[in-house]
């Protein structure tokens, strides 16, 4: 437990954490309404629908652009974590 955590391994827990809270119907699949409520209970300011609808798209690997899987929720989390880096360097 004292071993550092490498960032893949830690981007790879906080998706699994992310994905359970997200997921409310428990499909294992993150859609739009349960990705656009996730937003809002964080207390960010809420997502216009083509602001999912574009993330969505960016994302997605298996073609269905309606919900997300646990690996484009971690491209997701990759993406916002390189908008953090760039917004605190600038
Ligand atoms: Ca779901
Ligand atoms: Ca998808």
């Amino acid at each position: 437990m004292a071993k550092l955590q490498d960032p893949e391994a830690m981007l790879s827990e906080a998706v699994d954490t992310m994905m359970k809270v997200i997921d409310k119907d428990g499909n294992g699949l993150c859609s739009k309404e349960e990705f656009k409520a996730f937003v809002q209970e964080k207390g960010e300011t809420p997502l216009k629908d083509e602001e999912v609808d574009e993330l969505f798209n960016a994302v997605d690997t298996d073609g269905d652009k309606t919900t997300l899987t646990r690996d484009e929720l971690l491209t997701v989390l990759k993406i916002g974590l390189q908008a953090n880096q760039q917004s605190r360097q600038s």
